[in-house]
Formats: structure tokens, C-alpha cells, sequence
């Protein structure tokens, strides 16, 4: 299967089949968004159709609900599951603190909430998602659409007191209408940079006026499954 591949693809590949061995039958774990996450849907949908695995998961978007549903995956509403046993997602950005950027799908906002609402959250990426610090892939930041442009102003007026690389701000587009959240809020990209504190700016952040949440996930993530190119998977 893996012949055929790019390196990118193989590295997430690896990544996400690797994790999916830490899932069994029983647990209720919560499935991220993005192409790895993806990749671990489908490697889930292999054990349940080769190993009889069943699980029921909760989805954060409505195309990995719709893949794990098409693999054979019970999907269920976080408020059914109460609590989750185990999340597996994708990331932007990952620092040596495990702490990550994530978002750039838009789906920041319940990926935060089933990570947070998990025992343990792990995320998957390939090699190419390691930085020194984080902050060179823009920061999502969900605001609510009330007053966005006032919200993107206490924003900018905050990150003067911060310690980052760039201050500039921008909504995020659609093609030519505002991108739009599953609940319907928007999305500002903070190009930073480079972050100096991430635990400082993601408290500071929730604390402007019309901030839903952000996409810095400080102390969430437990581990991290690293695919290469090549085929090598590590953990840290
Ligand atoms: C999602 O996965 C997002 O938070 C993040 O932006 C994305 C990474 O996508 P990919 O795995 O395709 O690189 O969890």
C-alpha cells in the first residue's frame, strides 16, 4: 500500500497506523480532523472489518464523521460518550513541550473540547510538523461573528505586550466569503511568527471580548507519533 505513496502521505500514513494500535475494542475515543487523522480512520476501519474491533468514537468534523461512519465506525455525540478513553489527531505545529498549534482546518473549537475531554489525547503528524517554537504556521483564533473587527482590534492591541515575531492579523476567507465554523463563528489567523510564551498568549487570548477559543493546546497533548518519509515512526 505504501509503495505507491508520496513521502508526505507515507509519513502520515505510518504515523496514524501506529496509533491506531493503541485503540481497542471497548474504548470511546475521540477522532480528530485533517488528511493524518484521515488516514486513521481508515486504518481503524481495517481492524474493524479484519479484527471484529468495535468502538464507538466521536467525530470533530462532519467529514471524519462521515468516513468513520463509511468504515464501520459507530459515531456518537460527545454528550453520549460523556467522556472519551482516548484521543488521536492531527496537528500543525508541534513544540519539544508537546504543546501544538492546531486549527488550520477550522475545527479548533471541538478539538480542543474532545482532547480536553479525553484521559489521554495523542497526536499524529508527520516529521515536517516539529519546530523549535511554535508560531510559524498562523494561529487560528475562533471569534464570535458580533463585532469581529473590534475583537481582531483588542487582538492586535494585545499582541503589542506579547512576545512574538509578527503582529498582523487576518480573517480567514472562503474563497470569497468569510470561512465559517461548524458553530458558525469565524476564524482570525495570527501571523506570529514566532511564539516566545505560548501558555502566556493562549491565557491571554480567551481573554479578549468575542474570543471563543484558540488554536494552542498547552499540557493536551500526551504523546506524539511522529511518521517519516521513509517509513521510521517515533514517539515522544
Ligand atoms: C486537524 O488536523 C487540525 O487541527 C490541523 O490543522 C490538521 C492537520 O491536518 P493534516 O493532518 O492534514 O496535516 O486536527
Amino acid at each position: 500500500m505504501t509503495a505507491e505513496m508520496s513521502p508526505i502521505d507515507k509519513a502520515k500514513f505510518v504515523a496514524a497506523k501506529r496509533a491506531s494500535d493503541l485503540v481497542e475494542t471497548g474504548m470511546r475515543i475521540g477522532l480528530g480532523t485533517g488528511s493524518t487523522a484521515a488516514w486513521l480512520v481508515r486504518c481503524l476501519g481495517e481492524r474493524v472489518r479484519d479484527q471484529g474491533l468495535r468502538i464507538r468514537a466521536v467525530a470533530t468534523s462532519t467529514r471524519t464523521a462521515a468516513l468513520a461512519r463509511e468504515v464501520g465506525i459507530d459515531v456518537i455525540a460527545l454528550d453520549e460518550a460523556g467522556w472519551l478513553d482516548l484521543t488521536i489527531d492531527g496537528a500543525d505545529e508541534f513544540d519539544g513541550d508537546l504543546n501544538l498549534i492546531k486549527g488550520g482546518g477550522g475545527a479548533l473549537l471541538q478539538e480542543k473540547i474532545v482532547a480536553t475531554a479525553s484521559d489521554r489525547m495523542v497526536v499524529i503528524a508527520d516529521a515536517g510538523k516539529e519546530v523549535e517554537k511554535l508560531g510559524a504556521f498562523p494561529l487560528p483564533v475562533e471569534v464570535i461573528p458580533f463585532g469581529w473587527k473590534a475583537t481582531q482590534k483588542m487582538i492586535e492591541e494585545m499582541l503589542v505586550s506579547m512576545d512574538v515575531l509578527g503582529r498582523k492579523t487576518s480573517l480567514r476567507m472562503d474563497q470569497d466569503a468569510p470561512f465559517v465554523t461548524d458553530e458558525g463563528n469565524r476564524i482570525l489567523d495570527l501571523h506570529l511568527n514566532r511564539i516566545g510564551n505560548a501558555r502566556q498568549l493562549a491565557l491571554a487570548l480567551n481573554q479578549v471580548p468575542g474570543v471563543v477559543e484558540n488554536g494552542l493546546f498547552i499540557d493536551i497533548c500526551d504523546a506524539v507519533v511522529i511518521g517519516h518519509g521513509d517509513g521510521r515512526v517515533d514517539l515522544r
